[in-house]
């Protein structure tokens, strides 16, 4: 399954946990991850210096917020997460040091513009 089809999934699991049609107009009105660099589930050659979260809606970065672990649980030192000015839908955030191989989860929480949260994880894996 790609994003947007884990992403559909989910936005049919959130609207089936409130009880709502999925094609209720409101319920698609939440900020879901679109996609990522690194891509959701990816192995990537070379550290990345930098996570990139779009989400499917504009974000308020004041309640919005990314943590980055080591699969083991170790947190990772990174930059507090800044919606891109020229695209707010786009969460950056920056990599405090050089990420060795391994596998890493990414837990982001958001609030979009019209005041919903959500929230979700992913992970990706910096090859040896
Ligand atoms: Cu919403």
């Amino acid at each position: 399954m790609n994003i947007r089809a884990k992403s559909f999934v989910a936005a049919l699991a959130v609207a089936a946990a409130f009880n709502v049609s999925a094609f209720n107009a409101p319920a698609w009105a939440h900020a879901f991850l679109d996609h990522a660099v690194p891509a959701v589930g990816s192995s990537v050659q070379g550290a990345p210096r930098e996570l990139t979260l779009n989400f499917t809606e504009n974000i308020a970065p004041a309640f919005s917020g990314v943590t980055l672990a080591s699969a083991a649980g170790g947190a990772i030192a990174k930059g507090k997460a800044r919606v891109d000015p020229s695209s707010p839908a786009t969460l950056h955030v920056s990599i405090g040091r050089k990420l060795a191989p391994g596998t890493y989860v990414v837990r982001w929480h958001v609030v979009s513009v019209d005041t919903h949260h959500t929230s979700g994880s992913y992970k990706f894996t910096v090859a040896p």
